[in-house]
């Protein structure tokens, strides 16, 4: 008799995220201020298909007919951001009550459906009011964001327990302070992005400082950068450790690398390797900055959709496996490399020493309604199918993985891109805000009522 593969640990937290301006729309309404991501949509040609997230999903009034899906799928956990300006219009001060309101309907309509609230602090909709003082350039941003996070853990705190700080710094920083691509729109020098790297960590710290002092409930922190993943081309020794060195070291001058997010976190200091690529353009900083940056963190959060592959060269040092012509990519030309989920949560946890929570991973597809009124997308299913094989496979080596979080529950205004990407479970006709859960959300459904073990199986049959 085969052995029945091990599964996920019977707490395993099978989840899906959003963030708050790619869903809720109400960008006008109840008092909300502007963000950054409002300013930036009325730029012309700043957007693929010249939309805004001012409707999106309209997630802010149908927010109840949203979590009722996500009870209809099961979700155990659901991670959400919280839109900074609509909870304080100017960014500091002024606190809108009725933004407030929002956030805590929403997290009692969650908890009265058994779903666990993850609350993301910063999913980059900044307040516009705060970049008009100069943004994350100014020496004062960090506070500024310690404020709105205790506003925020002031409120949700008596019955959420589980917080991010900051979402993907490495794409909010490069696509939005270095390449001008999303919003604020800047292209800042390497010397001023830097500077911004150095306040948005300081804001990290701060804010956790603040969930740490202020939280009602003991409080499980953690911040969710992009993870950068190399994957070895072969299990050889070699090939493994020359995706593990590529893994952690920055050879250029841009945001695409692991540690200089992470290890100023995680480790208390930045990388030698990244001091001496960013030399001058490296901002001052004191130890007394780095004690704030690495204030202990309960999980290790990434969100990780692709990875490198890598293989030692013949000289021994670590080179990239050339990939074959029509190598296999998704909707948004993102490579589809399923063992990233394997060599990801390996080697950050081997790094980092934290249980890792997989917060984002998922694929944009070609999904529209078929004729029978269903929207089906096998594509997405084997994808999720085969980054799922790879994340057990990583937790039967023992990494301690204990969840994740699919990206995303709902389709919906995917930045630069617009509505031209669909990341959903869940199918949005964004004209008539009408929903309807894809294949993929029932297959989703079946692998976390069996707690994974409906991973095994492709069109009914068994495929160990
Ligand atoms: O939609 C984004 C999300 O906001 C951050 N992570 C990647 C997703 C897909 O591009």
């Amino acid at each position: 008799m085969q052995n029945e593969p091990m599964s996920f640990g019977d707490d395993f937290l099978w989840g899906a995220a959003t963030s708050s301006y790619q869903i809720e729309g109400g960008a006008y309404e109840d008092g909300k201020g502007l963000s950054v991501w409002d300013v930036m949509c009325e730029r012309p040609d700043a957007i693929l298909d010249g939309n805004s997230g001012a409707v999106a999903c309209d997630h802010y009034h149908r927010y109840k007919e949203d979590v009722a899906l996500m009870s209809q799928v099961g979700l155990k956990a659901y991670r959400f951001s919280i839109s900074w300006p609509r909870v304080l219009p100017e960014g500091i001060g002024r606190i809108n009550p009725k933004g407030l309101e929002f956030y805590d309907r929403l997290v009692d309509e969650l908890m009265g459906r058994n779903i666990r609230p993850f609350v993301t602090l910063f999913h980059w909709d900044y307040p516009y009011a705060l970049y008009q003082k100069g943004g994350w350039l100014n020496g004062d941003s960090s506070n500024w964001f310690a404020e709105y996070a205790r506003v925020v853990v002031e409120t949700l705190s008596d019955r959420v327990s589980d917080w991010m700080t900051i979402n993907e710094t490495q794409s909010f920083i490069g696509l939005g302070h270095q390449r001008g691509l999303h919003a604020p729109g800047l292209k800042l020098s390497h010397k001023e992005w830097l500077q911004v790297s150095h306040n948005v960590l300081l804001a990290h710290g701060k804010a956790v400082q603040v969930i740490r002092s202020h939280a009602k409930c003991p409080a499980r922190i953690g911040y969710a950068p992009v993870g950068v993943v190399k994957v070895p081309v072969t299990d050889s020794p070699a090939d493994i450790e020359a995706a593990r060195a590529t893994m952690f070291a920055i050879t250029e001058k841009n945001c695409e690398n692991n540690t200089w997010w992470m290890d100023p976190v995680f480790l208390g200091k930045y990388p030698e390797d990244g001091l001496a690529v960013f030399g001058k353009d490296v901002p001052q900083f004191t130890d007394e900055d780095m004690r704030t940056i690495s204030q202990p963190l309960d999980d290790f959060c990434i969100n990780i959709y692709n990875g490198r592959e890598v293989r030692a060269g013949a000289d021994g040092k670590a080179e990239k496996w050339p990939r074959p012509p029509g190598y296999w990519r998704t909707n948004f030309g993102w490579s589809v490399v399923p063992q990233s989920l394997y060599w990801g949560p390996k080697f950050f946890q081997e790094r980092y020493k934290l249980p890792v929570l997989i917060t984002e991973n998922g694929m944009a597809n070609v999904d529209w309604k078929s004729l029978d009124g269903q929207v089906h997308d096998p594509q997405r299913i084997d994808f999720l199918q085969r980054y799922l094989l790879e994340l057990q496979r990583a937790v039967q080596d023992g990494v301690d993985v204990r969840g994740y979080f699919q990206w995303s529950f709902m389709d919906n205004f995917e930045w630069a891109d617009g509505f031209t990407r669909r990341f959903g479970l869940t199918h949005v006709d964004f004209e008539t805000q009408e929903r309807t859960l894809k294949d993929s959300a029932r297959w989703y459904a079946e692998v976390i009522r069996t707690n994974g073990r409906a991973l095994h199986e492709a069109q009914g049959q068994s495929i160990e």
